[in-house]
């Protein structure tokens, strides 16, 4: 049995792909933080009692700030993968907190890395490092492959890149199978509220329903290649099963700006978007990347992959979970008044 170790497992990627391997027969341990409310709620569906035989989640409280945590627990647990997704997420708040946005996810990754090396698993442990189309920022091409340039926009991107390239240089450096994914956008229902996508789904919903009355965003020019991040945690996987490591773009190879994504929500809503959605320049960053749009050209030819959820589909399974969701609010809301 493999055992693999998450960073991340609480966050919309972290919770698919414990999923995905708990189904494959791995033992699963996840790296959560210590929070004043539960954190869990992506992973709750797979919460095993501890007390009975044949556990195979575990869950262990770290911060990718902790170094000594972080070689403790590669000791301990001996990990056949790590899948390293722990990161400050969010590309605006990165520009609000950029000291901590690079702790996290550029110096957070040297920490496994060198925990890896402590820990003596260097010939026997496999990395997956989640990298990021931001990283293209002002693209220098397009569409982006693994050989495009990159030009980060903002201290997220930038802590990305470090990462990104201390993964090749320990590979290089140490022989170290590591992986580096290039991931597109990527949503489900699953996807935190505060990303476009997510809050545009969640506000139409709750708009049909009579829970909301306006939809406030910023840039809705902006292009992005949105692909089903249930698909995309196979990636993550399939690239550590291969027989030499590498760095794959996955992308589905289309792009649509905001209002696109806007539009075809509130249609499948029977909504006249414009009635509701407004500006807010709170939502604007100080750099924007215009214009994403991947070439998974390399990952279809070595990983055998293709994308099969693509813009319109990925919209409604998004838009009828939320409104799921959403009916059950109104529900709620009649009950207690
Ligand atoms: P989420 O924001 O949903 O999840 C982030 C995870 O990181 C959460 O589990 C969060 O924990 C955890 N985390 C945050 N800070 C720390 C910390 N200091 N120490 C340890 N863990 C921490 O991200 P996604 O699931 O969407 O993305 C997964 C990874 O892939 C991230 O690294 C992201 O940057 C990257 N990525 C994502 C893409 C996308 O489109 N989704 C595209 C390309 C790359 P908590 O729940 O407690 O907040
Ligand atoms: P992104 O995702 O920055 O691409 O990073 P996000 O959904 O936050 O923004 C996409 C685009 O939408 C525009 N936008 C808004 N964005 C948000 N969040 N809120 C708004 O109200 C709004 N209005 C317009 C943005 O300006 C932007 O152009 C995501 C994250 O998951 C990263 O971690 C990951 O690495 C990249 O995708 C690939």
């Amino acid at each position: 049995m493999k055992r693999a170790l998450i960073t991340g497992i609480t966050g919309q990627d972290g919770s698919y792909l414990a999923e995905l391997l708990l189904s494959k027969g791995y033992e699963v341990h996840g790296v959560i933080r210590r929070a004043s409310t539960f954190n869990t709620a992506r992973i709750d569906h797979l919460y095993q009692d501890p007390h009975v035989n044949g556990v195979k989640l575990f869950l262990h409280y770290g911060d990718l700030a902790d170094s000594v945590q972080m070689v403790k627990l590669l000791y301990d647990l001996q990990p056949d993968e790590i899948y390293n997704l722990g990161a400050q997420s969010h590309v605006r708040v990165s520009f609000e907190i950029p000291e901590y946005t690079g702790d996290i996810v550029g110096t957070g990754a040297v920490r496994i890395l060198e925990a890896i090396r402590e820990a003596n698993l260097v010939t026997k442990t496999r990395y997956y490092q989640a990298s990021s189309s931001e990283m293209y920022g002002k693209a220098q091409e397009v569409p982006q492959t693994e050989k495009t340039p990159f030009w980060p926009r903002s201290p997220y991107g930038c802590a990305k890149m470090y990462a990104h390239w201390l993964t090749v240089n320990y590979r290089e450096s140490y022989d170290l199978f590591a992986c580096s994914g290039i991931l597109f956008n990527h949503e489900s229902p699953r996807r935190g509220e505060t990303f476009v996508t997510r809050k545009i789904t969640r506000a139409a919903t709750r708009i049909k329903l009579g829970l909301q009355d306006k939809l406030y965003l910023g840039n809705l020019d902006a292009k992005r290649d949105w692909g089903y991040a249930k698909e995309y945690v196979e990636m993550m996987w399939l690239m550590l099963q291969q027989d030499q490591p590498d760095d794959y773009v996955i992308a589905t190879n289309e792009t649509h700006t905001v209002k696109e994504f806007v539009q075809e929500t509130f249609a499948l809503l029977d909504l006249d978007w414009e009635k509701y959605v407004d500006y807010d320049d709170r939502y604007e960053r100080p750099a924007e990347v215009d214009l994403l749009i991947g070439d998974p050209a390399k990952a279809k030819k070595q990983l055998g992959w293709e994308p099969k959820v693509k813009f319109k589909e990925l919209v409604k399974i998004m838009t009828e979970a939320d409104l799921e969701l959403a009916e059950r609010e109104a529900k709620i809301k009649v009950a207690l008044a």
